[in-house]
């Protein structure tokens, strides 16, 4: 792919609209572009971080046994009167009606709506335990959008749910979740503590928020610092027991500020390991017992008895993950991006030095850029006559993690190499397909 012919457009400087650095990032790097208040396209460069992002998110649920669905977008009203959800949720809802003047909403959530599936879909209680998810637009009309990708209106989210016969059983499905996220997170890199939580317009008695600690962090969250240590380790993940796993994690208190007490604050941590921050919640999940499936009537046949089922909803903010992992990693200082592997919008950049007469450098450039494409290493060609300090410094900002210059100083086989944020070095061309691939 060639710069020249891509929809990236870089701006010289930061907008001074963003506040924080993942927006000014996301619009100075043509990620993305506002199109009204907390809403946004999404331009070439932004869309392949989410897409990639999506796909890990979308592996974890499949690897936990979830099947994956799609709702809609737009719901009806009534099942959102069955819940009774339809007055609670108030002005955040965006309300809309049709030509035959039928109340319609853009879904900010759909619990009922996948209860409605249910009670027309499974009878009996051998069909338990039932794990959906999709991945699709929500739209919560915010009094106050910001922060770019943040805290939009518009904005893509997994939302699953899991529908079971006990509380016991129910709350397997929960832990299921719980350690699905935290290997979902772990493989975008990220620490993402779960902290206690309040469940607001969900509804239930027990949540838990995922949060990355960034001052930039909407969230006030109050944790003992020994449960980094807990999320730090792979041994846990891999070999306790759901229940062992929960377990290890409730022996720190970490909660969020609605769940806050200063007493137990005082009691149960020392002030050495006290931590009181800020932070990004990237997951939400929730156990609300039968609050939705009794007045919709979602029950299943158990040996001549009606049950209402048991259920739970777990989200994760898929586009706000873009911004959060900018948080999380950008370097400030030398203004560098620097991507997980694994989500990066571009694996390789080649950065030729153009010279008007002299298409050697561009030739160069296109065969590397063939055997690249080859090997499924996803790779561009700045193919602009801008200097090389000025392509370099655009892929750092960018955040391109393998880096291939060929300038003045190139010889044949011979080109300067560099991974983000560190020097370049004369390296044979063979040579850095060998390390690229082996870093994949
Ligand atoms: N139905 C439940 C779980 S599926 C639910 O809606 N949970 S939520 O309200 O907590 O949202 C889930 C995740 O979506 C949050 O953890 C957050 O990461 C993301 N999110 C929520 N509101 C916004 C918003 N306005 N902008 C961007 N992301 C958001």
């Amino acid at each position: 792919m060639y710069f020249s012919k891509s929809l990236i457009p870089i701006l010289k400087n930061n907008p001074s609209e963003a506040k924080i650095k993942s927006h000014q990032l996301m619009l100075r790097t043509g990620m993305i572009k506002q199109s009204s208040a907390g809403i946004y396209s999404w331009l070439p460069l932004g869309f392949k971080v989410m897409k990639k992002i999506e796909q890990i998110v979308r592996e974890e649920q499949d690897r936990i046994g979830a099947q994956e669905i799609l709702m809609p977008t737009i719901q009806s009203s009534e099942i959102w009167k069955e819940s009774g959800r339809y007055e609670d949720y108030g002005e955040e809802m965006l309300r809309i009606k049709d030509r035959q003047n039928r109340e319609l909403l853009y879904g900010p959530t759909n619990e009922e709506l996948i209860t409605e599936i249910f009670r027309s879909s499974i009878k009996s209680y051998k069909s338990l335990p039932q794990l959906m998810y999709h991945i699709q637009w929500k739209f919560r009309d915010e009094l106050r959008p910001r922060f770019g990708v943040m805290r939009c209106r518009e904005f893509y989210m997994k939302d699953a749910y899991s529908f079971d016969l006990t509380d016991e059983d129910a709350q397997h499905s929960y832990n299921k979740f719980f350690l699905s996220y935290l290997k979902t997170f772990k493989r975008l890199d990220l620490s993402a503590i779960p902290m206690a939580a309040d469940t607001g317009p969900i509804g239930g008695n027990l949540s838990h928020e995922f949060v990355i600690i960034a001052d930039t962090g909407e969230s006030k969250v109050y944790t003992d610092r020994r449960i980094f240590d807990v999320n730090n380790d792979e041994v846990a993940l891999d070999k306790k027991s759901l229940m062992d796993l929960r377990k290890e994690y409730n022996k720190y208190y970490a909660v969020t500020d609605e769940k806050f007490n200063q007493n137990e604050f005082d009691i149960n941590v020392t002030s050495e390991n006290k931590l009181e921050t800020k932070g990004i919640e990237v997951g939400h999940i929730f156990y609300f017992g039968d609050k939705y499936s009794k007045p919709m009537n979602a029950s299943v046949d158990f040996n001549g008895s009606k049950e209402f089922v048991k259920m739970g909803s777990y989200g994760v903010g898929v586009s706000r993950l873009v911004g959060a992992i900018i948080e999380a990693k950008y370097d400030e200082k030398n203004e560098i991006m620097k991507w997980p592997l694994a989500i990066s919008p571009f694996h390789c950049a080649i950065l030729p030095q153009i010279n008007k007469n002299d298409k050697t450098n561009l030739e160069k450039a296109l065969n590397i850029h063939e055997h690249l494409k080859s090997k499924n290493i996803d790779t561009i060609i700045d193919d602009t006559d801008e200097s090389i300090s000025s392509k370099m410094k655009k892929f750092n900002l960018i955040g391109v993690p393998f880096q291939i210059i060929i300038g003045k100083k190139s010889e044949d086989d011979l080109v300067e190499f560099k991974e983000i944020g560190k020097d370049a070095t004369k390296t044979k061309i063979e040579e850095i397909y060998k390390i690229i691939i082996n870093k994949l």
